[in-house]
């Protein structure tokens, strides 16, 4: 019998600076039931999902700044979601702000965690590409301050059994490196959820504005494809405080089809019935790991951290006259 999951994939509209938790996670319950009464049996909701994306502001006081983390889940501003979810049979991925106490440290990350349909937190991965920098950029219409406020995530790319399906998680930046896709690949996942947060503007590559969405969608469908899995691509969406930000949130084949899209800037639910079993055409064939993956010529690369120069010509040589 082939495996279904029904997908919904809940865009955020934008979030504004004086909403509350709680308005925040009103919006994704009206969300998951919506879900639930389209049969949905997994929800996604987006990156940092009950904030603002508040690494596009310069936060001075560090209790402000730490306002926007959690510190547990659920806690009293999201015990609602999770107990609606259960209560409705639905299991959810949610993306939010981390403060981990561990080991006698305070650390920060940008954190999402996987949610049994009967509200078992089963899974959780802490985003390890960080984009942006440290330092404040006066001259930028909006700041990209990751570097600054996350640490580097420390749980490696894992993946989970759930719902009959392996599943994996990636957050925003992770998306626009093949390590982290191939990672999960490797690990078995058969469907990954990526939340995202993708400003329009690029205020130190404004040549690159009109690529934004085709670089989101070249990484996505290209991730589904070359690793035989279902990829959920979940936004969040439209102006925040200033911010204009890509939607397009969707679900892929394992083709790299794009099988459902959203359609508006707003809170939005993107349904999908996936077979879990079309993976197999890809995974067993085209891209059998285990058959076709030449591991003993990436060895040399895998350890590899700086690039190597491109070979010197006329033009870029130091010994090049000026013109
Ligand atoms: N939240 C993100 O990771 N955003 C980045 C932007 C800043 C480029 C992204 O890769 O979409």
């Amino acid at each position: 019998m082939p495996r279904y999951l029904t997908v919904g994939a809940a865009q955020s509209g934008p979030i504004g600076r004086h909403e509350s938790r709680r308005d925040a996670v009103d919006r994704l319950i009206a969300m998951l039931r919506q879900a639930a009464a389209q049969g949905c049996d997994l929800v996604a909701f987006t990156e940092c999902a009950l904030t603002p994306f508040f690494p596009h502001w310069h936060i001075q006081d560090p209790l402000e700044l730490d306002s926007y983390f959690e510190t547990e889940l659920p806690n009293d501003h999201t015990r609602p979601l999770f107990d609606e979810a259960a209560r409705l049979g639905v299991g959810f991925h949610l993306g939010f702000a981390e403060l981990a106490r561990e080991n006698g440290t305070t650390r920060h990350f940008n954190s999402a965690i996987l949610v049994s349909p009967a509200g078992q937190i089963v899974g959780k991965f802490r985003k390890i590409h960080l984009p942006g920098y440290r330092e404040v950029h006066h001259n930028h219409p909006f700041q990209n301050l990751e570097k600054r406020y996350f640490d580097v995530g420390d749980l490696g790319f894992r993946t989970w059994r759930m719902q009959s399906a392996v599943m994996g998680i990636c957050i925003c930046n992770d998306r626009r490196w093949p390590e982290s896709f191939r990672s999960l690949a490797l690990g078995g996942a058969e469907l990954v959820v990526v939340g995202y947060n993708t400003p329009l503007n690029n205020p130190d590559h404004p040549e690159m504005d009109h690529l934004v969405s085709f670089h989101h969608q070249l990484c996505l469908q290209s991730a589904a494809y070359q690793n035989g899995m279902w990829v959920v691509g979940v936004a969040k969406a439209g102006e925040e405080e200033g911010v204009r930000q890509l939607g397009g949130t969707s679900i892929i084949a394992p083709s790299g089809e794009i099988v459902a899209l959203a359609q508006t800037f707003e809170d939005e639910l993107v349904v999908h019935q996936c077979n879990l079993d079309a993976v197999h055409a890809y995974k067993n064939d085209i891209f059998n790991f285990a058959a076709n993956r030449q591991t003993q010529h990436y060895q040399a690369i895998t350890g590899q951290t700086a690039a190597i120069a491109p070979p010197l010509t006329e033009e870029n040589s130091p010994d090049a006259s000026p013109s």
